[in-house]
């Protein structure tokens, strides 16, 4: 798949390259000299378009919550439990959906009275800064207090691709395994916000520790609060919701 989209530029792929230990990032057939610099110049413009995309929501006065998983965490289960929850509290929402086929999540949202826009990416293993920005002008021209990015189910390449949002979201299930955070050290060291979800399966998943995940978080240098919640019966969601507003209170 990265091979395709090219998220595979990664600091330590680049530090590989630097000390010769691989000749290019990306295995062409015949390597092109070229290849490398290209794919550098298209991260930095979508650095550039994730910076445009930032300056935008904020003159809207508009949050964004870039959410990040594995496929199956509960993003559109979450997302479907917290956009009932706010619109009680009188908040306007928006979600920009990222899968690489359906509209099935779009259309579980928009159930919720909520606009939607689905992005399918086709072979794209991410959402990317252009990407929402073709998919925000297509939601209705009003202003939101909060627009949900849910991104493409992946654990690694999402993180490598800015989008202009403000604060990244994990979710980490509790059937994947507690030592999801120490594999895929990247997402969560930068995640603004970790969450525990389906703990209303922990019964089921003895071997799951809560503490075992919160210590490896805490070993990546992320010291934030890791929340526990479950979107099926509740659990949690108060503290959630807090945290989500929190960035638009004393408006
Ligand atoms: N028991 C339990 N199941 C949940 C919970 N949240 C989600 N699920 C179930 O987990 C499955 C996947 O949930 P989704 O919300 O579709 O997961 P997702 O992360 O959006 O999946 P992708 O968009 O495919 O990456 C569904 O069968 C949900 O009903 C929860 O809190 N508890
Ligand atoms: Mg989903």
């Amino acid at each position: 798949m990265c091979n395709n989209c090219g998220c595979n530029i990664t600091n330590g792929a680049r530090l590989l390259l630097k000390q010769g230990a691989i000749r290019s990032i990306r295995p062409l057939k015949p390597a092109l000299p070229h290849t490398v610099k290209v794919l550098q110049n298209l991260l930095q413009e979508n650095d550039r378009q994730a910076a445009a995309n930032a300056e935008l929501f904020a003159a809207r006065g508009t949050v964004v919550f870039n959410l990040m998983s594995s496929p199956g965490s509960g993003k559109t289960a979450l997302l479907e439990a917290t956009i009932e929850a706010l619109a009680a509290r009188g908040l306007r929402i928006g979600v920009i959906e990222g899968d690489l086929e359906t509209e099935n999540d779009a259309v579980r949202l928009r159930r919720k009275g909520v606009p939607v826009v689905q992005i399918t990416t086709g072979m794209a293993c991410h959402l990317d800064a252009r990407m929402i920005d073709a998919a925000y002008k297509q939601l209705p021209d009003e202003p939101l207090d909060i627009l949900f990015i849910e991104n493409v189910g992946n654990l690694v390449c999402p993180a490598s691709f800015a989008l202009g949002q403000g604060y990244d979201v994990v979710l980490l299930s509790v059937p994947e395994g507690d030592d999801k955070p120490e594999k895929y050290p990247v997402m969560f060291r930068m995640a603004n916000k970790v969450l525990m979800t389906k703990i209303d399966l922990l019964p089921y998943f003895d071997d799951f520790s809560p503490r075992r995940v919160r210590e490896h978080i805490n070993r990546l240098g992320n010291r934030g609060e890791v929340l526990a919640l479950s979107a099926k019966t509740g659990q949690g969601m108060e503290q959630w919701l807090d945290w989500l507003a929190a960035p638009l209170a004393g408006r």
